[in-house]
This record gives C-alpha cells, sequence and structure tokens, in this order.
C-alpha cells in the first residue's frame, strides 16, 4: 500500500506512535510518506519506502495567523495525486483531518478517491474541554473520516460522549517496539553517573504541560527521599518547567533532581531508573508509561483516562486518585525498599508491555487499511 502519515512531528506521543507506525509499515514493503511541518524526531536516519513531504507555510504579512491547514491540505492533494497513494492517515482531527477532508473534496474534483483514517489520540478532546467551539469542526472530521480509530477504551468513551459521532470507532491500543535495552540497572557504570550504590533512580518523562502534574512528580519524590535515598531524572521540557525548578528549590530537593531535557532516546535513561512516575491529571492512553514498562520500570500514576489499561494495579506497577502523593510515595516506597519486591515488578512491568507489542497491533492497522481502501 501507498500511505500518506498526517501527525504532529515533535516529541508528544501522538508523533512517536505515527512515526514508529510508519517504520514498522515501511520495513514490511508498504511506501509511506510522511506530511508535516519538520521531520519526525523519531524518523531516525534515511531508510528504504519512507518520504517525507515538508509542509511550508509562507510568511505572507498580511495574515496575522498563517494558514498552515490549507498549506497542509494543498501538500496532501500534491502527494496524494503525484505519488499515487492508496490512502491517507491522520492523527488528531484538528487540523489534520479537517485539512484531509479538504483535499478529498478538492481530489474528487480531479476524479481521484481517496480515503482518510483519523486516529484519536485525546488531545481533540481535551481542547474541547477548553473550548467548545471547536466542538461542530471535530465532530464533522469524525463522521467525514472513513474510519476512525482511538488509543483506548477510555478516548472511546470519551469521544461519544463529548461528540456527536455517527462513525464506529474502532480501538488500536499504542504499541512499542521490544526495546533494545535490557531491564534496568544491569549497566552500573552508567547508573553510577547518575546515583550512588544503593540509591535508588526515579524517572518522569513529559512535555511538562500542567495536565502532566510534574509538582505532583517533585512532592512524591520527596518523600519517596526521605524513607529511601533516591534521584530523580525528570525528562523533557515545557511550561510548567519553571514551576517545578521552584518547587524543588522550596522543598530542598535540588541537589537530588536532574532536570535532564528534552532528548530523543529517553527509553535509554528510563532503562537505568527504578521507578517511572506519571501522575497525570488525564491520559488517553499513557505511552511514556508503556515506554518504561518495556524496558522493566514499574509505574506510579493516577488511575484516570486509559492508564488502566495499560498499568495493572500491584502487577506493573500501582494507580491512585488524581492528586493522592501521599498515597502514591507509600506505593513507590513498598516498591523499591525490597530488591525482590522491586525486581519482582520489574519483570511483571515488562510482561505487561509486551501486551502491546508491535506485532499484535501492526496487524490491525493494515486490515483496517485494507477494509479502508476496498471501500472506496
Ligand atoms: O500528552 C501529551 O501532552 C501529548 C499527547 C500527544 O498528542 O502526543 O499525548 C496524547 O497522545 C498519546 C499517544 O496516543 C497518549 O499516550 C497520551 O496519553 C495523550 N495525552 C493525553 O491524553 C494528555
Amino acid at each position: 500500500m501507498k500511505i500518506g502519515i498526517v501527525l504532529y512531528p515533535t516529541f508528544g506521543g501522538s508523533g512517536v506512535v505515527a512515526t514508529e507506525l510508519g517504520k514498522a509499515l515501511a520495513e514490511k514493503g508498504h511506501k509511506i510518506h510522511f506530511i508535516t511541518y519538520s521531520q519526525p524526531v523519531r524518523l531516525g536516519s534515511f531508510r528504504d519506502n519512507i518520504f517525507y513531504h515538508e509542509v511550508v507555510v509562507s510568511n505572507y504579512p498580511l495574515f496575522e495567523y498563517q494558514p498552515y491547514e490549507t498549506e497542509l491540505a494543498s501538500k496532501m492533494v500534491d502527494v496524494v495525486e503525484y505519488e499515487k497513494l492508496d490512502l491517507l492517515h491522520v492523527h488528531y482531527a484538528i487540523p489534520h483531518a479537517s485539512a484531509a477532508f479538504m483535499a478529498q473534496q478538492i481530489l474528487k474534483t480531479k476524479g481521484i478517491e481517496i480515503p482518510f483514517i483519523t486516529t484519536l489520540h485525546g488531545t481533540d478532546i481535551t481542547l474541547v474541554g477548553r473550548d467548545k467551539s471547536f466542538e461542530p469542526v471535530i465532530s464533522f472530521c469524525i463522521n467525514q473520516s472513513n474510519a476512525v480509530t482511538a488509543v483506548s477504551e477510555s478516548l472511546k468513551e470519551d469521544t461519544l460522549k463529548h461528540f456527536k459521532t455517527e462513525r464506529e470507532i474502532q480501538v488500536i491500543p499504542n504499541f512499542i517496539h521490544s526495546s533494545p535495552y535490557n531491564s534496568s540497572n544491569t549497566d552500573l557504570e552508567r547508573r553510577r553517573k547518575y546515583a550512588k550504590d544503593g540509591e535508588r533512580i526515579i524517572c518522569h518523562v513529559s512535555n511538562f504541560r500542567k495536565v502532566k502534574r510534574v509538582e505532583d512528580v517533585v512532592r512524591i519524590f520527596e518523600k519517596i527521599n526521605q524513607n529511601v535515598k533516591s534521584r530523580l531524572l525528570l525528562i523533557g521540557d515545557g511550561p510548567e518547567r519553571y514551576n517545578v525548578e521552584l518547587l524543588c528549590r522550596e522543598l530542598g530537593t535540588c541537589d537530588r533532581v536532574m532536570m535532564v531535557g528534552k532528548i530523543r532516546d529517553a527509553s535509554s535513561l528510563m532503562s537505568l531508573s527504578d521507578l517511572f512516575l506519571l501522575p497525570s491529571q488525564t491520559e488517553s492512553f499513557g505511552l511514556a508509561a508503556l515506554e518504561a514498562m518495556a524496558v522493566g520500570v514499574p509505574v506510579i500514576s493516577s488511575n484516570t483516562g486509559g492508564i488502566p489499561e495499560v498499568n495493572v494495579n500491584g502487577y506493573s506497577g500501582y494507580l491512585s486518585d488524581v492528586g493522592n502523593v501521599d498515597e502514591m510515595a507509600e506505593n513507590a516506597i513498598k516498591i523499591i525498599s525490597d530488591e525482590n519486591i522491586l525486581n519482582k515488578f520489574k519483570h511483571q512491568a515488562q510482561l505487561q508491555s509486551e501486551k502491546f507489542c508491535l506485532k499484535n497491533i501492526l496487524p490491525l492497522y493494515e486490515d483496517l487499511y485494507e477494509k479502508v481502501i476496498a471501500s472506496v
């Protein structure tokens, strides 16, 4: 198949999933055309069957806001027509599905039928939670898509609750490649760069948006560290970073907290950790938690959105109500203060992650692609 994938090319989970999906499909011989505004961070070096089409938004002084969606739709028209694509797969309703709909209509006038599939990752829902004016556009895009997928049952339910959808929504969970990193702290030399022998390493990865509750991460860590000497690795960056730094200063934990910033290969650092914290306000899935589990790191998380579909309470980690930092810290201490318990959880976390391995999920997308292409 020749497939156009439209995504946000950043460190965010949707970009990671869309890029890894494209890479996996390309390895199976499909021709994959990424269409977006900069090279996806997970794309890496040149590979067979992968093509990248950059959307360049011209800076015309008349416009206060540059029309990205229009440029994107034009690029989709061009790529579909000249690369003879069979299908567009867009990640996010806004603005990708709305641009795909426009491209579809333009191509129809040229006698070209191109179906598009929309994958919902959660932020469309959050957006409407904040600004209801997006609702008609998102509902329309969902209904005009030739097929719609959501990354968790919870996101599917939320979508049905918030939007007037007529389309069936198929749940296709996010996935992980089998990790190149062996289960946690075997690499003692590397570990010693971050923690002394006997200390535990606690880790968090996010884009530091408010929804991630990174301040809770710091508060949980402070409680853990009072009982079990530990270090905190904060990977990523974003709007809440300054507040997080202020809190570390206030709590006197700065010398135990390392702000790593944005890095391409977070899994390599995660694999050195003993525990991953994800206390988010909401998560449609929680890909970062799954990536931690895949390298044998148990997860202490909130029990919101799609997280319980990924992290199993008492098995791959523990789940608590949003904001219950005391319970999260207690559960963390329960896991990391005993070597045998920790090893058991590490093993179970990795086992749980295997349910989401690429070989189980990729066929679901391929079947859907075939079905949608055959239907037009
Ligand atoms: O969580 C973010 O801020 C990034 C966002 C994105 O668009 O990449 O993540 C969403 O999609 C991921 C991939 O499906 C999910 O793993 C995240 O849970 C979801 N984030 C939220 O729902 C807040």
